[in-house]
């Protein structure tokens, strides 16, 4: 804890007091997002008092182990960082914040399923910190939030019970995270943040500690408001745009035009960003960011629609993969009901163990209802039980002898299928979905599958 506060400091006395391990940081939520913060704030000589909910984490953390299995180069900082001393963590928020400088909240914001935003671990978290706030500390939200939250529920919360003044007494800032889940470490190192304060002291102290302890160039906004405008436009940008690639796919599949190679020969194009039909969107993001904007909308008397109907559109894909699986079959002689079929990839994303949202949860919910006998194989979850089925040790024993393969995710592993040898495996004829462009439609179906994908022909 540093004496007379942090927020009358210099960047240059902030520089130093990160390098001798003279400030104290607490990370509040140690997932995705806060344990590689965490570890880095401490890699780079904060001392750092993680603060979880989840038991279990935190005694992983405090054995040095990560509890995240698919993040490159994180468990070797929270081995590091523990056994130097600098990490810890704690199931005690106000402990930890009891004798912080900087308090960072990384608190999931999922949707109900009403589609409303809840923000209760934000709260929970507001409160827990208020306990124990010092005067001249600084408080940091990475959670992604509405426009206008930070400043009508954060803000509030932490002054009512702390019986301090936002301001004259602490800090808070905005810094949402932007960084992707696979690759949090690498990101957090290089990835612009944008940092909006509530005044210019607090923006200010918080673009010094990120530029300090992550390197990276800082952008900062006006206000919390519009860092999380920002936050929430990148990433509804990229889900409308999206949703427009599964349009096209939908209307060319009936024109018989490939949409895959309609959107690469777009990316010639110096102003064109290629996004690519799938089988929908999954993660902890993009489904759910679009909410978050809504529900201000809807305060104010003006809804985003397009960003309403694209989430529409994508929640939509998992419904077609299902409708092309049927197509495939029957074109075989066969039909879902009495079929065998492979599912492969449950991961939201390639790369990741991480199921949040995964679009193969609904296309296996209803190939099942539809009377299908499913197996599943996914290289991130060997073995393990996953919408109520074992996941096959490999590919090849989830589709020895089965009617239909389906590519769901579009992990590395399946880029690179010998379709010859996955015929081979199945049983005679087949039919082969593939809802992620991975495989060459040419290839499948001159190796004798009954061949549909998600805006191919
Ligand atoms: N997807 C498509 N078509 C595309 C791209 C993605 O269907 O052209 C699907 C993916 O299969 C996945 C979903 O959308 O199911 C989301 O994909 P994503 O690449 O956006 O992955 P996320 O959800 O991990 O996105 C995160 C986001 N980061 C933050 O919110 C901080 C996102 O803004 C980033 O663009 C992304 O990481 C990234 O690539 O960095």
């Amino acid at each position: 804890m540093i004496k007379m506060g942090l927020m009358n400091r210099s960047r240059r006395e902030i520089r130093q007091l990160i390098k001798n391990s003279k400030i104290t940081i607490c990370v509040v939520g140690l997932g995705r997002v806060g344990l590689p913060t965490a570890s880095i704030f401490a890699d780079a000589g904060a001392l750092v008092l993680g603060a979880d909910i989840n038991e279990a984490i935190v005694n992983q953390v405090n054995g040095g182990e990560c509890p995240l299995s698919d993040e490159p180069k994180l468990a070797k900082l929270v081995r590091q960082n523990v056994k130097k001393g600098n990490l810890k963590a704690t199931t005690n928020v106000a402990k930890a914040v009891a004798h912080a400088d900087v308090i960072v909240v990384c608190v999931p914001t999922p949707v109900d399923e009403h589609k409303v935003p809840n923000y209760s671990a934000v709260k929970d978290a507001c409160k827990e910190i208020a306990k124990t706030l010092n005067k001249g500390s600084l408080v940091i939200l990475e959670s992604t939030v509405g426009p206008g939250t930070v400043e009508s529920m954060v803000v509030p919360l932490l002054e009512r019970q702390s019986l301090l003044r936002a301001c004259r007494d602490f800090g808070v800032a905005s810094c949402p995270e932007r960084a992707d889940p696979g690759r949090m470490v690498e990101n957090l190192f290089s990835v612009p943040r944008i940092i909006g304060g509530i005044d210019s002291r607090s923006a200010a102290v918080a673009s010094w500690l990120y530029e300090t302890a992550f390197g990276v160039d800082v952008v900062k906004v006006s206000s919390p408001k519009t860092a999380n405008a920002v936050k929430l436009t990148e990433n509804l940008f990229r889900d409308v745009n999206i949703a427009l690639a599964n349009e096209f796919a939908l209307l060319y599949e009936k024109l018989n035009i490939d949409t895959v190679e309609v959107i690469e020969a777009c990316a010639t194009k110096y102003n064109f960003t290629p996004h690519f039909p799938g089988a929908g969107v999954g993660g902890p993001c993009l489904p759910q960011n679009s909410y978050y904007l809504i529900v201000e909308g809807i305060k104010v008397g003006n809804i985003p629609y397009l960003v309403r109907l694209a989430r529409e559109i994508n929640d939509r894909m998992p419904d077609h993969v299902v409708t092309l699986v049927g197509e495939a079959l029957n074109e075989i002689g066969k039909t879902v009901k009495s079929s065998k079929i492979a599912v492969l990839g449950v991961a939201y994303k390639p790369g990741v163990h991480d199921l949040q949202l995964t679009p193969t949860r609904k296309v296996v919910q209803k190939l099942v209802e539809m009377g299908a006998k499913i197996s599943i194989y996914d290289p991130m979850f060997r073995n393990e039980q996953v919408f109520g089925t074992k996941v096959a040790d490999t590919l090849e024993d989830a589709v020895a002898g089965v009617d239909c393969v389906t590519i769901v995710t579009a992990h590395g592993e399946f880029r690179d299928l010998d379709v010859r040898e996955l015929s081979r495996l199945c049983s005679k004829p087949a039919a082969l979905v593939d809802a992620r462009n991975t495989v060459k439609p040419q290839a499948a179906k001159k190796n004798g599958f009954a061949f549909r994908g998600v805006g191919r022909t």
